[in-house]
Parts: C-alpha cells; structure tokens; sequence
C-alpha cells in the first residue's frame, strides 16, 4: 500500500486517481480549493482518503504543507502534480494579463514549490514516483494556446531535468502528456463557465476520459522501482498532429 498525494482531486482526473488508486489498495491525500467536493469524494472512498483543502497559488500553505500533514500520512509515495488549468482561447494580445499570472501561478509555480517540498523524502529513502500533468499544448503550439502551452512545456522540461539529477536513483519521475480528454472541467474552465463552448469541443469525438488517464497512472504506480518512463504522449484516436500553417497572400 502506498500513499498517494493528488493535487486537484476535486474534480475530472484528480478525482479518477484518486478512486483508482484507492480501488488499487492505495491510501490518497486529495487536495484543492472546493472542500466540499473533498469531502463528498472522502466519504464516498472512507478511510483509505485524507481531504485536505491546498491552493496551489498559495505559495506558504504549499512549502508547508508536506508538514502539516497529520502523522503518519508524511511519507509520500507518490506525487500526482494534477491541478492545474488552462483560461481563455483568444490570441494573445488580447489575453488578459491576470490569466496568464494565475495560469503560470498554478500550473507551473504550484507544481514547482510542491515538489520541492516531497522530493527530499524521497531521494532519502531512494523510492518515490512523481506523475505530473503536461499536455500535448506543452509538444505542440496551437492557436490560443499560448502560456497554457508553454507552462506545460515548462512541466515537460522540468520532469527530464529532475530525472537528470536523481539519475542513479530510484526517485522516478514521469511527465503524461494527454491530448483531448472528455468528463471533466478543463474546458468549462478555459470558457469562463460556458457550458455551450466547452461541450463544442468534444462533439462528435471520442475523447479520452479521466479514467483512461488513471489507467495510465495506476499502470505507472505499478511498475518496479527501476523502471522510468520519462513521458507519455496520448490522444484518442480521433485526434492526431497536423500540418504547419501557411498563410498565403
Ligand atoms: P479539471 O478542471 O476537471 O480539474 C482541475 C483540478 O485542478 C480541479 O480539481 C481544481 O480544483 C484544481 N485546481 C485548479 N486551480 C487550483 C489551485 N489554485 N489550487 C488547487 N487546485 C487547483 O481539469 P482536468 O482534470 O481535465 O485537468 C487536470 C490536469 O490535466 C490539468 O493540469 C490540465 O492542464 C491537464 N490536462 C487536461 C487535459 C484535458 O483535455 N482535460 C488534457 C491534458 C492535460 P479546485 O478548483 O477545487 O481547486
Ligand atoms: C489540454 C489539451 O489540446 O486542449 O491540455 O490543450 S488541449
């Protein structure tokens, strides 16, 4: 049994980890903002969940929060980096400017200090896996993607650079790059709420869902503690990566 700490659980696949990992046997520490879908989530998992409310723009309440922890819940496992979020599609020089803060706020300062804060334990103990959350917006550009991209692009880079340094230890770090994925509340999010917008950009696809990503996941906290994956690109079958745009006059 390992504990399993999940950031952003209150919703699409934070919530899929954490019922897979507890239906694999495992203990989870879900976090986020809305405590009250925590504790729905908790009482539906019992004993094997710990909700605990963690803003990942809230650099304190994250340096802290390993320590926080009630005892015997402090050795982290596994570090699921999954909360994070994309906001808007316009181009970018009408974005406003507090989007971008707050995307690179969660997506990539939150993950960064997060981190920061588990890693020593497990680099003492020579065990630990880390599973953050990229995207095919951190291979790809695409219009509108902007500084959404690029922090999962920064989330990519920063997965192989921790491997650099834990090379020879069996601290694993793996960085899953999902393409379109159904079922949760990425793209009500990025449309401020737009129920309509967000549905658009699933019709007529078979999209991924957050249980396909758990399945990736509850794979990966399985293998042997030798083996790494260092990334994994995936999209449903109804999507792939296109040409390079020519405008011509
Ligand atoms: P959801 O919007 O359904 O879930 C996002 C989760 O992140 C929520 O639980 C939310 O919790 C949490 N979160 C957002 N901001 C904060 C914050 N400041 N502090 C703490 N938690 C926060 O999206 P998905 O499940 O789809 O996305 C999960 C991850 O996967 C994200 O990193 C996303 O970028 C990535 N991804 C998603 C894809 C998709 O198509 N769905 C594809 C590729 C990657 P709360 O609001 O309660 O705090
Ligand atoms: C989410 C996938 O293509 O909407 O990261 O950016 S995409």
């Amino acid at each position: 049994m390992k504990t399993i700490l999940v950031t952003g659980a209150t919703a699409g696949f934070g919530a899929a980890f954490a019922r897979r990992f507890v239906k694999d046997g495992h203990r989870v520490i879900a976090t986020g903002r809305r405590v009250e879908r925590l504790q729905e989530l908790a009482q539906e998992l019992g004993p094997a969940a710990l909700p605990l409310a963690l803003d990942m723009t809230d650099a304190k309440a994250v340096d802290g929060f390993v320590a926080s922890l009630p005892e015997g819940w402090r050795q982290i496992d596994v570090l699921i980096n999954n909360a994070g979020l994309a906001l808007g599609l316009g181009p970018a020089w009408e974005s406003d400017l507090s989007d971008w803060d707050r995307m690179i706020a969660t997506n990539v300062s939150g993950l960064v200090h997060l981190t920061r804060a588990v890693l020593p334990q497990m680099v003492a103990r020579n065990d630990g896996l880390i599973i953050n959350l990229g995207s095919v917006a951190g291979d790809y550009p695409y219009p509108g993607g902007h500084v959404y991209g690029a922090t999962k692009a920064f989330v990519l880079q920063f997965s192989l650079n921790l491997r650099a340094d834990l090379a020879g230890l069996n601290v694993r770090v793996t960085n899953i790059e999902p393409g379109m994925v159904t079922g949760s509340e990425f793209s009500k999010v990025r449309f401020a709420g737009d129920e309509s917008k967000a549905e658009a950009v699933y019709a007529g696809t078979k999209s991924l869902t957050p249980e396909d990503i758990a399945e990736t996941a509850g794979w990966l906290v399985g293998l042997p503690p030798h083996v790494n994956i260092n990334r994994i690109e995936m999209m449903p079958t109804c999507q792939a990566s296109g040409p390079f745009t020519v405008k011509r006059g």
